[in-house]
């Protein structure tokens, strides 16, 4: 919340008014991430469906040490979207193993998720310093340049693939705008599977995930004194083999108006009439290469899992 005057002004309204007076109507997912919804995510990495947080886990478990050894000594480690930074741990104790300091800037959203970071990371390695960043994706901002020294950009998770393609190519090539030949980036990225995989990792069993999609809703009713019975839309997972990607929605299961008071504004839904959330994009290992390319960088490195499912890239501002 940003408070202007007396009153405090949720910083959502913007999205929001433009989200759903559009056609079709669409809502960013940097809009799940508030306090309750992060606690969401968090649960969903702990799904039995939802494969990605731990098979990407369990390769920087494994492969940390050849990471650490291919960087180099002397970095410091910027990390995109790092959440709880719960992956982290690995790459920065190993790291800490060839440097006698390592500064690491997690960079998140999510203060609340920030915070978790910092506490669980300054009790169990004290060779590293942690400066928390609470801010939306930084690669314009002057940050990155404003970090001394050797760099090892980490941006995991598959995060990337919120991004449009082209978006995506943007962020890259501006971060490596403000990074020198030689510096690192170690970018996870999830890869194309079957259907029968990919599905219920975003539409698991216990309704989390639907939950956590609707918890975009609940967040304009307590934000912006919405009125959304959230029984009234149904949580969508589906895969788009044209632009391969996960879409999530949220569908109207019925002809309704929702008031939201704090933009003076009514929408109207018709039955079946669907938000779109989110896109998360599946790669092809090549497709990751090409990519990377195009924005400055060449991967030295991929490692997968043995059944394909995760990609972790290592690759070098060139
Ligand atoms: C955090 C963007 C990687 O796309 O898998 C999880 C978010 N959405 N379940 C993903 C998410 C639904 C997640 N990322």
């Amino acid at each position: 919340m940003i408070a202007i005057g007396e009153r405090p002004v949720s910083e959502i309204v913007g999205d929001v008014f433009e989200g759903l007076t559009r056609t079709p109507k669409s809502l960013p997912p940097r809009l799940f991430y508030d306090a309750a919804g992060s606690a969401l995510f968090e649960e969903i990495t702990r799904l039995p469906e939802y494969y990605l947080t731990r098979t990407e886990s369990a390769l920087l478990q494994q492969y940390s040490c050849e990471i650490a050894e291919r960087v180099g000594a002397n970095v410091s480690v910027i990390e995109l979207g790092a959440g709880t930074a719960a992956k982290t741990g690995t790459i920065l104790k190993a790291l800490s193993q060839r440097q006698l300091r390592v500064n690491y800037y997690p960079v998140d959203i999510s203060s609340s998720a920030l915070q978790v970071a910092v506490e669980s990371l300054n009790g169990s390695y004290p060779q590293v310093r942690v400066h928390p960043v609470a801010t939306n994706y930084i690669a314009d901002s002057g940050f990155l340049e404003s970090v001394f020294g050797r760099k090892l950009v980490l941006y995991l998770g598959s995060s990337v693939g919120n991004f449009e393609p082209v978006e995506a190519e943007g962020l890259l090539t501006r971060m490596r705008s403000h990074m020198e030949v030689g510096d690192s980036l170690l970018l996870g990225t999830d890869l194309v599977k079957d259907t029968s995989i990919l599905l219920p990792a975003y539409d698991d069993a216990q309704g989390i995930t639907a939950r956590f999609n609707k918890n975009i809703l609940a967040r304009i009713n307590r934000e912006l004194g919405g009125n959304f019975d959230l029984d009234l839309f149904r949580h969508v997972a589906l895969w788009n083999p044209e632009r391969s990607r996960i879409e999530m929605h949220l569908e109207s299961t019925l002809d309704q108006t929702m008031k939201i008071k704090l933009l003076g504004l009514e929408v109207y839904f018709r039955k079946g009439e669907r938000i779109h959330t989110e896109n998360s994009y599946k790669y092809t290992v090549a497709g990751v290469r090409d990519f990377l390319l195009r924005t400055g960088f060449a991967i030295e490195s991929t490692w997968t899992d043995e059944r394909n499912w995760f990609g972790t890239h290592l690759a070098c501002a060139v």
